[in-house]
């Protein structure tokens, strides 16, 4: 349908939603202002403040938006693994993932498109020079790099901001990633598909972009979603480290 990393040509960003009506009209907005071509997927899980209906309103105004409505919340992860399903699909050569809250710039996103023209995935990083993060408490800050550095360690990639959840994937690697065995929700998901996207041999490149702590509405961040990625990353490293043991045996042994 368009070429890779073309601004001009049909994009899809896929929005999941849980409570964003404050923020998601804005959102939208200035998302098609900037990439006209691009075509947005709300994926909202029964907002219980309407955000679902408000979807459906922009959708009505607006060809390029459509909405997945999904009956309970499920998590990030689950979201977007619908959305992405629902866009190759239908054929979009890009997916794009995004947050409602704000805090990814759409006016960012011609440079992470652009950048994918020579990788497969490209993250919008707040961790390489130029990248920034504007009010967030020095406590979520700790929180994020302490995570992207356990990360780096545990799992042995060079990647600065692997929990970035603004990215831009070409449409091959997710084809290839075995979506049905997906599991991880929030931070966890957003390393767990990097991760699985540098093991299948895809390249990852990262733009800067400016993050900013959302203004409006309620953050979903929870003990259980740290403690999720702690957890999954350490035993994701642990089996690294195990291959990496076997394989040196299995030479010794030669
Ligand atoms: N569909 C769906 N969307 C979700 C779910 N949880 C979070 N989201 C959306 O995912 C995006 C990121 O969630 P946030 O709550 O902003 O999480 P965060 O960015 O880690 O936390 P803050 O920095 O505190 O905002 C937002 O657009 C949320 O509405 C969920 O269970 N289902
Ligand atoms: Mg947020």
């Amino acid at each position: 349908m368009s070429e890779i990393g073309d601004t001009t040509t049909p994009v899809l960003v896929v929005i999941p939603t849980y409570n964003e009506r404050d923020t998601l009209g804005g959102v939208i907005e200035r998302l098609l202002e900037t990439v006209p071509a691009a075509h947005v997927l709300v994926v909202d899980d029964g907002s219980p403040d309407g955000t679902g209906e408000l979807a459906d309103e922009l959708a009505a105004d607006d060809e390029r938006v459509h909405v997945l409505h999904r009956t309970e919340k499920a998590g990030l992860g689950a979201a977007y693994i619908a959305g992405f399903r629902w866009g190759l699909a239908r054929q979009y050569a890009t997916l794009v993932e995004m947050d409602a809250d704000g805090s990814h710039a759409p006016e960012d996103l011609p440079r992470v498109l652009a950048a994918l023209q020579g990788a497969d995935l490209v993250l919008g990083s707040r961790y390489v020079p130029g990248g920034r993060v504007v009010n967030w408490p020095k406590r979520r800050q700790l929180l994020s790099r302490g995570g992207n550095l356990y990360s780096r360690l545990a799992l042995g990639v060079s990647i600065r901001d692997i929990t970035a959840g603004f990215r831009a994937y070409r449409a091959s690697v997710l084809e290839k990633l075995p979506l049905d065995d997906i599991a991880s929700q929030g931070y966890c998901f957003q390393i767990d598909l990097a991760w699985r996207t540098v093991r299948s041999g895809f390249t990852v490149a990262e733009v800067p972009i400016t993050f900013t702590e959302r203004e409006l509405g309620q953050s979903k961040m929870s003990k259980d979603i740290v403690l999720e990625a702690v957890l999954q990353v350490g035993r994701w490293g642990l089996r690294r480290r195990g291959e990496q043991v076997s394989g040196l045996l299995r030479r010794l042994k030669r």
